[in-house]
């Protein structure tokens, strides 16, 4: 019987593919949008591993440099041109911070980017759910309240995947239950890429609205970048909303009728930076990735730290061979069984 992912090991075992290729055949499998299926292909394709096979070569190149000065300890020569090596580290160094940064979006395109929907009980928030959803997924009354839990799902929108998180409306209330429900929306809230507040066009003025984004503002400062205002039930009301509420730059929508949805997905959409996944480059979107990434870039600067103290060669060389086991790690040039074990044992049977 063929254990959890043997054949891809197997590959890897044999030299077909190196670690980051055999990880991202799990990441196609499990890839659910176009954008973490494209970004899976390009790293099991060998993207990634191209990439920091230069880096590891340029290194190698200079770490042999500077053994081979050990060799003359007492000679007194300098193979390696320092000033070459500063550049060079740098170069190093930028690419990895390149990769590092490429994280966030890695994350958003693996794990979705999680919005939630809040706003006072009534506005319409499950309503609007089910208008993205295109289901009657969460339970919908004119009882203000009636949402308690939160109700989540995923929907794909131009090849990324999106979380709406439904939470129970805002409101003072005494009701214990409905309590820890608003809790909890203030807990989605925080932990949201994106912030959806939902209110009624009808009833809302203005006013009342620039209080309550303030209120909202001055619980979580970093709101701002993320927030989308939505003004709905515009069926409801013969005013303009777009001049009612013109400060805002709000959406006008009615979940009911379902219209203006269209322009909120593109609103969403502009929250997500693509530009790195069209022009093809490496994504990372791994944490066993990152985490050696950030040993491999805290070991170069020590290099650097070294060279700038006029430190030994052999203690630099260290530093050196030290970055180049963490770049090691992620193709698998440096490996331990039970990282095998963990990384396979995620795969299914036959894979
Ligand atoms: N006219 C109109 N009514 C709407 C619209 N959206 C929602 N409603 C109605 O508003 C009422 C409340 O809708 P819900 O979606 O349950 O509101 P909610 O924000 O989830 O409320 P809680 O779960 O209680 O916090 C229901 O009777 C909906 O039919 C809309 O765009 N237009
Ligand atoms: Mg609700």
């Amino acid at each position: 019987m063929a254990k959890p992912g043997e054949y891809t090991m197997r590959a890897f075992m044999n030299r077909k593919m190196d670690l980051s290729q055999a990880e991202a055949v799990a990441d196609l499998i499990a890839s659910s949008s176009e954008a973490a299926h494209k970004v899976a292909m390009h790293q099991m394709r060998g993207g990634f591993s191209a990439e920091l096979k230069v880096l590891r070569e340029e290194l190698v190149h200079f770490a042999s440099l500077i053994e081979l000065e050990l060799d003359f300890s007492e000679e007194d020569v300098e193979f390696a041109d320092r000033s070459q090596l500063i550049t060079l580290i740098n170069r190093i160094l930028t690419t990895i911070n390149r990769l590092i940064g490429s994280f966030e979006l890695g994350n958003v395109i693996k794990e979705g980017v999680q919005v939630a929907i809040i706003g006072e009980p009534n506005a319409g928030k499950s309503t609007l759910l089910n208008a993205f959803l295109n289901e009657d997924r969460a339970i919908v009354s004119d009882i203000a309240g009636t949402t308690r839990d939160t109700v989540e799902d995923e929907l794909v929108i131009e090849g990324i995947k999106y979380r709406f998180v439904d939470t129970a409306g805002i409101r003072e209330t005494t009701d214990t239950i409905e309590n820890l429900g608003i809790e909890r929306t203030m807990q989605k809230a925080e932990q949201a890429d994106v912030v959806m507040f939902l209110f009624d066009a009808a009833t809302y003025t203005s006013e009342r609205l620039k209080k309550e984004i303030s209120e909202l503002k001055s619980r979580k400062s970093d709101l701002e970048d993320r927030l989308i205002l939505v003004a709905n039930k515009t069926d409801k009301t013969t005013e303009s909303v777009a001049t009612k509420f013109a400060d805002f730059n709000a959406v006008s929508i009615s979940a009911k009728e379902k219209t203006g949805i269209d322009e909120l997905k593109e609103k969403l959409t502009e929250f997500v930076n693509l530009s790195a996944l069209e022009e093809d480059q490496t994504i990372v979107t791994n944490t066993r990735h990152i985490e050696a990434l950030n040993g491999a870039k805290n070991s170069l600067k020590e290099v650097l730290t070294g060279f700038e103290k006029q430190m030994p060669s052999d203690l630099v060389a260290i530093d050196i061979r030290r970055a180049l086991f963490h770049l090691g790690e992620i193709t698998g040039e440096i490996t331990t069984d039970d990282l095998l074990g963990n990384i396979f044992s995620k795969f299914c049977i036959g894979k």
